[in-house]
């Protein structure tokens, strides 16, 4: 599992995506498709030239189905993202979770990079990783996912020529996943049926997300949660003190009583913890 999970976190360094094939049962998807189906037929068309006419989007699947928390929260899945991420933040976050129906007659996606949403300096750090779970068998065909292999190493070239892409044959049960540097972009569908697939991304912990995770999951969602999910989502403070409440870690919001005053408590990591306790033992030499 280990040297797996190596290997598919070299081959997304190297390539900017890899496929991690049947990384959970095709029926695990069959079921959180039949649960995803009734938003499917009640969501309307997007609008934009971004995320395209001829295409259906919408959130917060970890409210929609619970099989969502599985491919969340898959551990071999999460490991090759913390791989990437970790060397920039202390704790990955949930960026996004959307669920997207490309209709036949769509047209291909604008070629982009998502970690463009972010004004920060792009090529010395990863800021996100995509995992595309799809529903339907992907192919060029009927608008699977076109990626730029390499792409992620010239953040200076915004656009490469479309004969370049590739389109990884991927199935229900199958994890694509891809860098949020990697040039990409959904396809065109020519095909007579939708192609539909679940992005689940996850982000550097100190970033604010796309999907706004505490308002999807307000805490009177989240306390239903595993306690790791819940932090994923943002019940829990990126050392140093950073995204709290009352100065306390946001997981507070989810016991069943808040008190109406709180002390707030440092967060901090190790060696600042360590750096401001030697600092305060110098004031009180100072001072005492
Ligand atoms: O649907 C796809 O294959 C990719 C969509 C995408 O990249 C996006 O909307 O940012
Ligand atoms: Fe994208």
């Amino acid at each position: 599992m280990r040297a797996a999970v190596d290997r598919h976190a070299a081959a997304l360094a190297r390539d900017g995506w890899c496929v991690f094939g049947r990384a959970v049962e095709p029926g695990l998807i069959a079921e959180i498709e039949a649960d995803l189906e009734p938003r499917f037929s009640a969501t309307p068309l997007c609008q934009g030239a971004f995320y395209g006419e001829r295409t259906r989007r919408f959130g917060s699947l970890l409210t929609h189905s619970p099989g969502i928390e599985r491919l969340a929260m898959h551990p071999r899945v999460l490991e090759i993202v913390e791989q990437m991420l970790l060397p920039w933040c202390e704790r990955i976050a949930l960026n996004l979770t959307q669920a997207i129906e490309i209709q036949p007659g769509a047209l291909p996606q604008l070629p982009h990079r998502d970690q463009d949403m972010w004004q920060g300096p792009k090529g010395r750090l990863e800021y996100l990783v995509n995992v595309m779970w799809p529903l339907t068998a992907f192919q060029r065909a009927n608008g699977g996912t076109r990626l730029w292999t390499g792409s992620q190493l010239a953040q200076d070239i915004p656009v490469l020529p479309e004969e370049e892409s590739v389109v990884p044959m991927v199935s229900p049960g199958d994890a694509l996943i891809f860098l949020g540097s990697t040039l990409h972009g959904g396809g065109g569908n020519a095909s007579r049926a939708p192609r539909r697939g679940i992005v689940i991304s996850y982000c550097l912990g100190w970033l604010k997300p796309f999907e706004l995770q505490w308002l999807v999951y307000p805490p009177q969602v989240a306390r239903h949660f595993a306690p790791e999910l819940a932090a994923l989502v943002g019940y829990a403070q990126h050392r140093p003190n950073l995204g709290n409440v009352e100065g306390q870690c946001p997981s507070i919001l989810l016991g069943s009583h808040v008190p109406e005053h709180l002390p707030a408590i440092d967060a901090l990591r190790p060696d600042q913890a360590e750096a401001a306790a030697m600092f305060v033992r110098s004031q009180m030499g100072e001072f005492g």
